[in-house]
């Protein structure tokens, strides 16, 4: 066999085997070299995998996960501070009875800043920047699958958290709470744009976290090393995925029920106006099925931390694995089933409250297993108390008061005498602060020394627990008592002479312990940064993949990827490199081949066998300029500059077709085949096949979970309207658009006819059917865009009009993208970039169109049969 392969010029010289060369040496029969005395392609490798010069267009362009987790990290921190900022300024407020530091207003702008700067821009981010700085190491790979979506996700973030920080410049800082519930919200009595600021820049912050939630589950379902079963897999990793997934569901009915406020708000839709058919609490409602879960999106990563960081200060293995596995996920689960026990007090049916009871407190049993399994941990291992550790002592601590609490509001005769006092902010803040923060301030402790190469001073350290750890109960503690006593939250000050006093002054107190704690971390980061002693490999002993790397890391993690045969590799792995032999040939060729383009593997989902070798995207200005287009779009929606957003919708069109424009590598498929013939594994330098479904199918999946918002929000409104549809509107039309959906559907065989095709490399059929497909479904998209525009009524007359028009409204959008995923395939396929080896794009065209067609069904289902159930 003969391949051309351009000898590597870099090599030359260094005494190392070119890539190349070594593909040609291995597929020679007469080779009988053994393979693993090559020397691995550090260099090259390294070369390849590194960010791009810190230039300007480098710096916006890096991606790498280390990069991307990291920036993630110090930006969601800067926010932490700035919401910790606004948290003192209340504190000196309330530290008096009757005080007049800050006016009323202030006083609810910096609430209102306080926690949505908290729930939002803090806790996920800086969880989702842990997960996607450790995650590839922790699993044994060397990437995240969607680096650029990473990118992406990170800088919507950063614009998103600027612009809701940008209302202090236009003195219009949101006032309405992290839960901006209407009607306060709605534009009746929040004029102005204050609340655009929060809909808005928050909106940009869920699209962020979204994005990363996806990259997140695909990377841990198939990207681990090979031999890393589910069983094998860290239990940070099981965190995470339960995470992300919550993230999927809990943050797309949010971002689904912010976009009806800012219809209700600028479009005149009338989803939350009771005057006509719409109802307040549906707002309510979808914030909570959000809100719940939430917190549980905070929670869980945390005790990914904890378990961790357990059995490496007890020298031990963790105790009950599985189980903890089980809660985690049980955990996830029921988190979906709990968000009513925010509303116990809005008059909900005693069924609802039941229901809602037994599931909030059914929680408080896997949060057990856990606890329960940690100390169990440490009392049977021999603990170390180093700093890391001593965050998950206050930790413990600190969360079953908070659950505690949180069982005894669940109960609604409880409830009911402490909701909206300062007992629910003592509960939410132990369990925040408690369970989120402290395991946090553990993983600062524990994680960054690594990817600094420089230890946190442990003086600093254990100064920064206790005064963290005092602070915090002295601040938070009296708020049980004075909750008991009646205060209410969310008020600017409050009469002397009642004893609230002492209390609210000695939380003052506390709160600038708080602060105080926190800023000699931080100066404990920044002298470390310069001044602390460098670490070895593995400073804590510990047992997980990440701390067999150098400090800091290789750019490509591992040059030698890891095969693993136990949960704690580290511990009990003599060798990391040894499986059976097709495995190791494999991973070790993998340090010498490709060297050109960045190649990660993928593995199966349950036992994580090899699946395929892929490249990963590379560097790339685009997500950079995606983010500036979204942020465009968003930013000028504040202020109704139509115009603007349609800037910024073409500039985020656009940068998406220079984000996926293919691009070429030095590789010849004949070598790719070559590697694949040797070692038995597809490898795929136009992307993966997994990879690339399982994100098609990850997006639909929050397509579909916006949609069952959406038809959440319909059949709530309907039950609410004891006539459907409502006097002055007829029994919706079916036939026209029925007919649309069956062009659609039509559409469907010629796509699956372009995938036969191209399976078959047959170029012709492919783009004919393409095409067909295209006409047909333009057609069908046409149909229903017709009947839309052709309504008697408008989004304002009703809110059954609202739901209407929005829900075949975005269906029909739904149907659009599917008209650009086919011009896109379709031009690719005319410049013959597809062939029976690269593929997934026309693949993931037919399944786009399939599963619309399916949502497409259930949505004239709805809009159309709805009417005729009584
Ligand atoms: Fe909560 C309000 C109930 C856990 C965060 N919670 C909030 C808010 C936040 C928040 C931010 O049912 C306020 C939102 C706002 O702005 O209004 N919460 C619970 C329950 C649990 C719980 C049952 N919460 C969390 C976690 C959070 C968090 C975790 C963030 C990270 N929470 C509520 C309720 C409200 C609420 C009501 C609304 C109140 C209102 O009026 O507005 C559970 O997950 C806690 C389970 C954990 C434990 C500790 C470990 C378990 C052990 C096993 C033995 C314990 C047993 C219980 C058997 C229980 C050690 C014994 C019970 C006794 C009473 C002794
Ligand atoms: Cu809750």
């Amino acid at each position: 066999m003969s391949i051309s392969i351009p000898a590597n010029p870099e090599n030359a010289g260094r005494g190392e085997t070119s890539g190349d060369e070594y593909v040609r040496r291995e597929l020679d029969p007469s080779n009988t070299d053994n393979l693993l005395e090559h020397p691995v392609q550090d260099e090259a490798l390294r070369r390849e995998w590194n960010d791009p010069e810190p230039t300007l267009v480098g710096r916006l362009s890096a991606l790498q996960n280390d990069t991307i987790g990291k920036r993630l990290i110090y930006t969601a921190f800067g926010f932490f501070v700035l919401g910790g900022i606004n948290a003192l300024l209340m504190r000196v407020q309330l530290a008096r009875a009757e005080n007049t530091f800050l006016s009323p207003d202030a006083y609810n702008q910096f609430f209102t800043m306080h926690g949505s700067t908290m729930m939002f821009l803090f806790a996920v981010p800086i969880l989702e920047g842990f997960a996607i700085m450790l995650l590839p190491f922790l699993l044994g790979n060397r990437e995240m699958p969607f680096p650029r979506l990473g990118v992406f996700s990170f800088w919507v973030f950063l614009f998103g958290g600027l612009l809701f920080y940008a209302s202090f410049l236009f003195d219009a800082v949101p006032q309405n709470g992290w839960f901006a519930y209407v009607p306060l919200s709605g534009p009746r009595y929040s004029p102005g744009i204050a609340m655009a600021f929060w809909l808005l820049a928050l909106g940009v912050a869920e699209v962020s976290a979204i994005a990363a939630g996806i990259e997140i589950i695909i990377s841990i379902l198939n990207m681990r090393a090979p031999g890393m079963s589910l069983a094998r897999m860290p239990l940070f990793a099981w965190a995470m995925l339960v995470t992300a997934f919550s993230i999927l569901f809990a943050f797309t009915p949010l971002f689904v029920v912010s976009m009806l406020m800012e219809l209700d708000r600028h479009f005149g839709t009338q989803f939350f106006n009771t005057e006509a058919g719409g109802n307040p609490l549906l707002w309510q409602h979808l914030f909570w099925i959000f809100g719940h879960p939430e917190v549980y999106i905070q929670f869980i990563p945390a005790t990914g931390f904890i378990s961790m960081i357990v059995p490496v200060f007890a020298r031990r293995p963790i105790v009950g694995y599985p189980l903890i596995v089980i809660a985690i996920v049980a955990t996830g689960f029921i988190s979906f089933g709990l968000w009513a026990h925010h509303m116990f007090t809005v008059g909900l049916p005693t069924v609802a409250m039941t229901f809602f009871t037994a599931a909030s407190t059914m929680i408080a049993i896997p949060a057990g297993i856990q606890v329960f399994a940690w100390i169990t941990t440490i009392m049977r291992g021999r603990p170390r108390w180093n700093t890391p550790m001593l965050f998950v002592a206050g930790f413990l601590v600190i969360f079953v008061l908070g659950g505690i609490t949180g069982v005894m509001v669940a109960s609604v005769p409880f409830d009911s005498q402490v909701h909206d006092s300062y007992f629910v902010v003592a509960h939410f803040h132990y369990v925040l602060i408690g369970g989120v923060t402290f395991p946090l301030f553990a993983a600062f402790y524990y994680w960054l020394p690594k990817w600094n190469a420089r230890m946190l001073d442990e003086r600093l350290g254990k100064i920064h627990f206790w005064l963290m750890f005092i602070g915090f109960n002295v601040t938070f503690f009296p708020m049980h008592i004075v909750g008991m006593l009646g205060m209410p939250r969310r008020v600017y000050t409050y009469p002397a002479g009642i004893g609230w006093e002492p209390y609210n002054l000695i939380s003052t107190i506390g709160a600038f312990m708080i602060a105080a704690s926190v800023a000699i971390f931080i100066f404990n980061l920044v002298k470390s940064t310069y001044a602390g002693p460098p670490i070895g490999d593995n400073p804590w002993e510990a047992d997980s993949l990440e701390w067999n790397t150098s400090s800091p890391p290789l750019p490509h993690n591992f040059s030698v990827l890891p095969v693993v045969h136990s949960r704690h590799p580290l511990w009990e792995q003599k060798e990391l490199h040894q499986g059976d032999e097709r495995t190791e040939r494999l991973v070790q060729a993998l340090g010498r081949w490709p060297t050109t383009w960045r190649a990660a593997m993928v593995t199966s989902t349950l036992e994580a066998r090899p699946l395929e070798i892929f490249r990963v995207a590379g560097p790339s200005i685009w997500p950079f300029i995606s983010a500036v287009g979204l942020i465009i779009i968003f930013g000028s929606e504040i202020w109704s500059l139509r115009w603007l957003a349609g800037i910024g919708a073409l500039i985020f069109l656009g940068s998406l077709v220079g984000w996926h424009w293919p691009t070429k590598v030095s590789t010849s498929e004949a070598d790719e085949q070559a590697f694949a013939r040797e070692h038995g594994i597809l490898v795929r330098s136009s992307g993966s096949r997994t990879v690339a479904r399982n994100g098609m199918i990850l997006t639909l999946l929050v397509f579909g979970v916006g949609l069952a918002s959406l038809f959440f929000s319909y059949f709530y409104i309907r039950l609410d309207n004891p006539v459907w549809p409502p006097a002055g509107f007829e029994t919706p039309e079916w036939l026209l658009p029925v007919i649309g959906l069956a062009l659609w559907g039509l559409s469907l065989i010629p796509s699956t006819l372009a995938i036969r095709a191209i399976h078959e490399d047959r170029q012709a059929a492919l783009r004919s059917n393409l095409l067909i497909s295209l006409l047909l479904a333009a057609a069908g998209t046409g149909l229903l865009t017709y009947v839309l525009l052709t309504k008697n009524y408008t989004v304002s007359d009703h809110a059954y009009a609202s739901l209407f028009i929005l829900i075949e409204g975005f269906l029909v959008l739904l149907m659009l993208g599917g008209v650009g995923i086919n011009l896109f395939v379709q031009f690719f396929a005319r410049r013959g970039e597809y062939s029976s080896s690269r593929y997934i794009a026309v693949e993931n065209n037919g399944l786009y169109f399939t599963v619309i067609a399916v949502f497409g069904l259930i949505t004239l289902a709805v809009l159309y049969g709805a009417p005729y159930l009584t």
